[in-house]
């Protein structure tokens, strides 16, 4: 692995946000693609921390210590991440379910998003079905996209859609949905437009949804 890539793996591993950091600027200096620095480095790192947690070998606050590491890094990206996004344009109310507390994939997700010329309404995490629809209702979004982490609240994704066609808008919204326990299958079980496996796939399918 290229010496800077591997720094920001070690450094989330070890929940070191000053390594993240100063290896993020490095791997950008030395032209590596923010493509590249983003999966092979911090995401990867991440898929790892979800594996020590498995393992038992991690508990939640060095989880999430790590996780303000990603965060950390990724802020730092989010400039060259968003200069590599596709042209596309509409308007994407985001959130995380309902009792979720995750939100670094939907963090990503707006970025790419931004960066692929959408403007990006960020609810932030623990969404109920009723304020996902009181927003709708207030911003009048081209498309709703939810992101779910766990099992347990990745059902609040289908609450959400019936509590959309009881207030007679889901005919104005489109869904888009995604998370790491959503699946393409999921998606059409219960009826959202689109689903995305990832932040890059996810500007692909708001385009798509878009007419584009
Ligand atoms: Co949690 N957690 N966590 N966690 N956590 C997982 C999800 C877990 C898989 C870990 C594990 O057991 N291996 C597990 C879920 C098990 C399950 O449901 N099957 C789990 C658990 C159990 C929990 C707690 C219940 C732990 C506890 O308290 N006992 C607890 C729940 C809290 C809550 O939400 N109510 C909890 C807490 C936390 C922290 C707070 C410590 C922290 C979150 C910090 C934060 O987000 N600010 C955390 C973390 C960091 C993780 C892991 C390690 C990493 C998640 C992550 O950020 N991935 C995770 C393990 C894993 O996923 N391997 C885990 C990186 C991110 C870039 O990927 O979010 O998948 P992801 O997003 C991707 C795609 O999914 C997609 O694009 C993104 C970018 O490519 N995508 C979309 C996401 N949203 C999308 C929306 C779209 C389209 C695509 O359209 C709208």
């Amino acid at each position: 692995m290229e010496k800077n890539l591997e720094a920001i793996y070690k450094g989330i591993i070890d929940g070191n946000q000053e390594a993240v950091a100063s290896a993020v600027l490095l791997a950008v200096q030395a032209g590596l693609s923010p493509q590249i620095i983003l999966n092979e480095g911090l995401v990867a790192a991440m898929g790892e921390i979800g594996r020590l947690f498995e393992a038992g070998e991690y508990y939640v606050p060095e989880m999430l210590i790590s996780a303000r590491a990603m965060q950390n890094g990724l802020n730092l990206l989010k400039p060259h991440l968003v200069e590599t996004g596709v042209k596309a344009a509409g308007v994407v109310l985001l959130g995380t379910v309902g009792g979720d507390l995750h939100d670094i994939g939907k963090n990503l997700v707006g970025m790419m998003l931004r960066g692929g010329g959408f403007e990006v309404i960020d609810l932030g995490t623990d969404i109920k079905p009723e304020k996902y629809v009181e927003a709708v209702r207030q911003y009048s979004p081209d498309i709703l996209g939810m992101s779910a982490l766990l099992t347990t609240t990745m059902t609040n994704m289908v609450l959400t859609i019936q509590a959309l066609e009881s207030a007679g808008l889901r005919g104005r919204v489109k869904v888009m949905i995604g998370g790491a326990p959503v699946t393409e299958d999921y998606a059409q079980k219960i009826g959202a437009d689109g689903y995305a496996p990832d932040a890059s796939l996810a500007v692909k399918t708001a385009s798509v949804l878009m007419g584009r």
